[in-house]
């Protein structure tokens, strides 16, 4: 079982998705080589470092399905079953992670290969860290949050205010005392989406991550904080956040919703110790690409459940990466009429769901060109749209104009792109291309030998064969067709043609064709 993430690259090299850079490089080109890679990239050499450098390992949908082992679309029913039944993590003598250890005054950050992601960075920043904090009252908690490279031995940590680790924080304060905590940088893709998956306070992610995989997630104890870090890790950063607040200026820094956030005010982190395995590898996790597949499939489950919830049957459910996975949702239902205004209203309730589609179950929800397609032809505004004003929204989101007591507030709209009950189903005729799936199509492609009829005989008797088809009822053309395979195209238009000169040819009100009748036939009909 892949429990690391030289585990996952394992896995990435035998899809030939790694590209492993040997040269010594400098650490200030390392964001656009990942940027740029088609692949993700191991730095094996850095100029200057004796550490190595890993990034892009979480860029693509396919990296995450490998990392699981899995169809992307069913990650979300990993975490889902993580969710039903979280494991108890397990504590390991020995981890790797502790091959070596710096303490107290030998700690130096700089000797680490952090770099820095965008232009207008604060500094460099740790974007892959998994930190983990415990409460007297609450438990374990894991998430993630970026941390500035402040000094030797001091980072700055962005929990934001609303997270399980800000409560953690001001209740440690209300005690007067700092805030243990571990960072884990370097984890398994598993372990990561269950860091980034939001829990309700008091729920831990460790749990989660052992839930997902069926078995204990591995941990450390701490060699100077009460808190364990991830056993299988590359680097492990051990230090306290003293009990002071958000005091200190950080950012600019990239956020998931691919833009650029300005300077914050964000607690202190002192580390006392950091610990690495001989040869470890600092996770350059790159924002936004790198967010967006372990935040998708928890949200996909929360969606899954609030469908269930609202006694909606779903086919499938795709947080799209144009939405930075978070923003927007897209479910195929199915379902009695009226099941997609209950559907929307059960999505915008998700996580900081903002826009949401449902469409009928023939749409491919992984493909955005059949979801526009659903919106262009099933979709009516003035009836198949819901629209919320004043909910709560995301404070990062840049459009928000309205706060009100500190909170942000944002609209949000759903689109119900299934057919509308009251529209008839005759207009939603699928096009069907005549012989697509017939073997002679998949030969003519091969440009093998197509087989053709050409007798001579059967041509000869073919006006007569094509008339006693349409005698015997209304025919489509390519059923004309499909019903004498012998007998050659052409021969079946010209007799069609001939008939229509005669006066004989009839059409029904589906557009078939058949024989005229005799003039008493017509004047009885
Ligand atoms: C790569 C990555 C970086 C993140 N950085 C931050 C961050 O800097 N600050 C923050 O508040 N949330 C950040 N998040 C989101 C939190 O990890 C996420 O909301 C998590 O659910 C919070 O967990 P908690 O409520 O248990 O503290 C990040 C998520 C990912 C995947
Ligand atoms: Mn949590």
């Amino acid at each position: 079982m892949s429990v690391s993430l030289r585990d996952h690259l394992d896995v990435l090299a035998r899809h030939g998705d790694l590209l492993t850079v040997d040269a010594p490089v400098d650490l200030r080109y390392v964001s656009a080589v990942i940027a740029r890679s088609p692949r993700a990239v191991l730095f094996n050499r850095l100029a200057d470092y004796d550490l190595r450098a890993v990034g892009g390992v979480l860029s693509t949908r396919d990296r995450l399905a490998w990392a699981f082992g899995m169809p992307y679309p069913e990650i979300c029913h990993r975490v889902q079953k993580g969710m039903d039944a979280p494991v108890e993590p397990a504590l390991v003598a020995d981890a790797p992670v502790r091959q070596v250890v710096r303490r107290g005054e030998e700690v130096d950050l700089t000797v680490l290969p952090i770099i820095v992601f965008n232009e207008t960075d604060g500094g460099p920043f740790i974007s892959s860290g998994v930190t983990v904090a415990r409460d007297p009252e609450l438990g374990f908690n894991a998430g993630f949050y970026r941390m500035m490279l402040r000094n030797r031995q001091t980072l700055s940590i962005a929990p934001g205010y609303r997270t399980s680790l800000a409560e953690f924080y001001r209740r440690a304060m209300a005690r007067g005392e700092p805030l243990e905590v571990s960072v884990s940088i370097g984890t398994h893709p598993i372990d990561s989406m269950a860091a980034a998956t939001f829990l309700p306070l008091g729920r831990s992610e460790l749990h989660l991550a052992g839930g997902m995989r069926g078995r204990p997630l591995e941990l450390s104890p701490g060699v100077t904080v009460g808190v364990p870090a991830l056993a299988h890790a590359e680097i492990v950063i051990e230090g306290v956040m003293p009990p002071v607040g958000w005091t200190v200026q950080e950012g600019k820094f990239p956020e998931f919703h691919g833009y650029v956030t300005g300077v914050l005010h964000n607690p202190i982190l002192e580390v006392r110790a950091v610990t690495h395995r001989r040869d470890a590898m600092l996770h350059s996790l790159q924002m936004p690409m790198e967010d967006l597949w372990i935040t998708g499939p928890p949200l996909e489950a929360n969606a899954w459940q609030a469908l269930r919830r609202a006694g909606i049957t779903a086919r499938a459910v795709y947080a799209t990466p144009g939405g930075c996975c978070a923003f927007h949702v897209v479910a195929a239902i199915e379902g009695p009429p009226g099941a997609g205004r209950r559907a929307l209203e059960s999505l915008l309730e998700v996580g900081i769901v903002k826009h949401a589609i449902v469409t009928d179950a023939d749409i491919d929800v992984y493909e955005s060109e059949q979801v526009e397609w659903a919106i262009a032809t099933r979709f009516q505004a003035d009836r198949d749209l819901v629209v919320l004003t004043r909910r709560p929204g995301k404070g990062i989101d840049p459009s928000i104009m309205i706060w009100e007591e500190g909170r942000p507030l944002t609209a949000k709209i759903g689109l119900d792109a299934t057919l509308g009950a009251d529209v008839p189903r005759s207009r939603y005729e699928r096009i069907v291309y005549p012989y697509h799936h017939d073997p002679v199509v998949e030969t003519i492609l091969r440009d093998g030998p197509v087989p053709v009829p050409v007798d001579a005989a059967t041509q000869e008797g073919a006006g007569v064969r094509v008339e006693a088809q349409l005698r015997g009822g209304s025919r489509y053309f390519v059923e004309v067709l499909r019903a004498l395979p012998d007998v050659p195209y052409r021969a079946v238009a010209a007799t069609v043609a001939r008939l229509d000169e005669e006066g004989r040819l009839d059409r029904d009100g589906e557009g078939r064709l058949r024989m005229r009748g005799t003039p008493e036939e017509v004047l009885r009909s």
